[in-house]
């Protein structure tokens, strides 16, 4: 197996963690990526976004000889599609044509034996519905004998190279031997269990996963919204709620952000009545910024002349993704509604195209109303002393 030769195609948050691993596990492993930046980035030894210690794997992989990023697929013994997904924003419904794409730049080079994963996270029935097909008309020998399989990525950004590592997968085949191939593979460098199924159980696993977190996360964020008038802490009651048995509510938060928990719901709610929950629960996270915005609007009113000083920018803690970020959407309409003069702090980036960044030492002097959105470790050890006489909305709940 070790002997084998892989082709990772898109070389971003899931392909490029994959491809170095694999690469410092002992396969030959060729990346493509239609960016020639991201391609000579790599081939530097360096990488093109920030997640911790993956400088180091590229670095090493790329060096040993075992990684090299190219702009076309070539001939391979296994194939992993690891493509984004994107959504439509004007009705939601999911966008597959780079995993189409994808397909059909590896399909002449997929021969007989071969095995093919997807990876990116695709709504139901693509594997057997768009994939395959593709593979039938274009591959080398018509795909036959090919193995597929949907083995959906579960990583977390800031944690994917553990993760990647220790969770558990599951592979979901065309067929049993499909299932069992891919399974396998996995298992030559996966510590966690691989369990096998069909391409749809994969799929719809897959996108219930994020949902759940979803669902969970629009709990959090209605609560906190409803205990605002009665002047209860969320996290305080949330907290005490927590430590029954069976109760895990998750933090209330500005929003969702980031491309997977925000955007996966509507690959299963796009154009299905019967997923009632799973829409509310969009609606409810997608709708939190303004409540936030409400707060700010209300705050900034009790003050002449207001200085407003934004927390963060990204989607989340820790990171520099500010991808669907509910922070970045939050400031950029404070912005655009002149709710005062805006100071935007965001510690793991060094620009931004639409704010001046500022430092938040600057916030700390100058700000009337503090906004506080990602709990940022900088930001976690802010005590509300730190913060004087100055109206704090914070939205993580940290300052305490
Ligand atoms: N958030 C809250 N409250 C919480 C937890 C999260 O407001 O209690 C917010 C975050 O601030 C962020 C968003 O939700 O804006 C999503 O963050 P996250 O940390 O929950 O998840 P992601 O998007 O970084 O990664 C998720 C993970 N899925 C699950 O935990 C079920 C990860 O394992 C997946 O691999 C990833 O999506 C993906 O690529 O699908």
């Amino acid at each position: 197996m070790m002997n084998k030769t892989i082709c990772v195609v898109g070389l971003g948050y899931i392909g490029l963690p994959t491809a170095s691993i694999l690469g410092t596990k002992g396969y030959r492993v060729v990346g493509v990526d239609a960016s020639p930046d991201v391609v000579e980035t790599i081939n530097r030894g360096e990488i093109h976004f920030f997640e911790p210690d993956l400088d180091i794997l590229v670095r090493s992989a790329v060096h040993s000889g075992n990684l090299v990023a190219v702009s076309k697929p070539q001939t391979a013994d296994i194939f992993i599609i690891a493509v984004p997904t994107p959504l439509d924003d004007s009705d939601k419904t999911p966008d597959i044509s780079y995993v189409e794409a994808a397909t059909r730049s590896i399909a002449p080079y997929v021969k007989t034996g071969d095995l093919v994963l997807i990876e990116s996270t695709i709504p139901v029935g693509t594997t057997t519905g768009a994939v395959l097909p593709i593979l039938q008309r274009d591959g080398a020998n018509q795909a036959d004998g090919v193995r597929l399989a949907h083995c959906p990525e579960r990583v977390l950004p800031g944690r994917i190279l553990v993760e990647l590592i220790d969770n558990d997968r599951i592979v979901g085949g065309i067929d049993d031997e499909s299932a069992e191939a891919a399974a396998a593979f996995y298992e030559t460098f996966v510590r966690g269990q691989v369990y096998r199924t069909d391409a749809a159980t994969a799929e719809m696993a897959k996108l219930a996963e994020n949902t759940f977190r979803d669902v969970n996360i629009a709990l959090a964020n209605e609560l906190s919204v409803v205990c605002d008038p009665h002047g209860i802490d969320p996290w305080e009651m949330i907290k005490l709620a927590n430590r029954h048995p069976r109760v895990n509510i998750l933090q209330p938060g500005p929003g969702v952000g980031g491309h997977c928990i925000a955007v996966d719901p509507w690959f299963i709610a796009a154009g299905e009545p019967n997923a009632r929950l799973i829409r509310t629960a969009r609606e409810v996270n997608d709708a939190k910024p303004d409540w936030v915005i409400g707060k700010v609007r209300e705050a900034a009113a009790e003050i002449s002349s207001p200085v407003i000083g934004c927390l963060g920018l990204a989607f989340k803690a820790d990171v520099d993704d500010l991808r669907g970020s509910p922070a970045e959407i939050i400031a950029r309409r404070l912005m655009d509604e002149g709710i005062g003069e805006l100071l935007v702090c965001e510690p793991n980036i060094s620009d931004h195209a639409a704010f001046t960044l500022s430092t938040l030492d600057d916030v700390l002097a100058r700000a009337d109303v503090v906004v506080l959105l990602v709990d940022h470790k900088e930001f976690r050890s802010l005590r509300p002393e730190d913060l004087g006489d100055k109206i704090v909305i914070d939205t993580r709940g940290v300052i305490r």
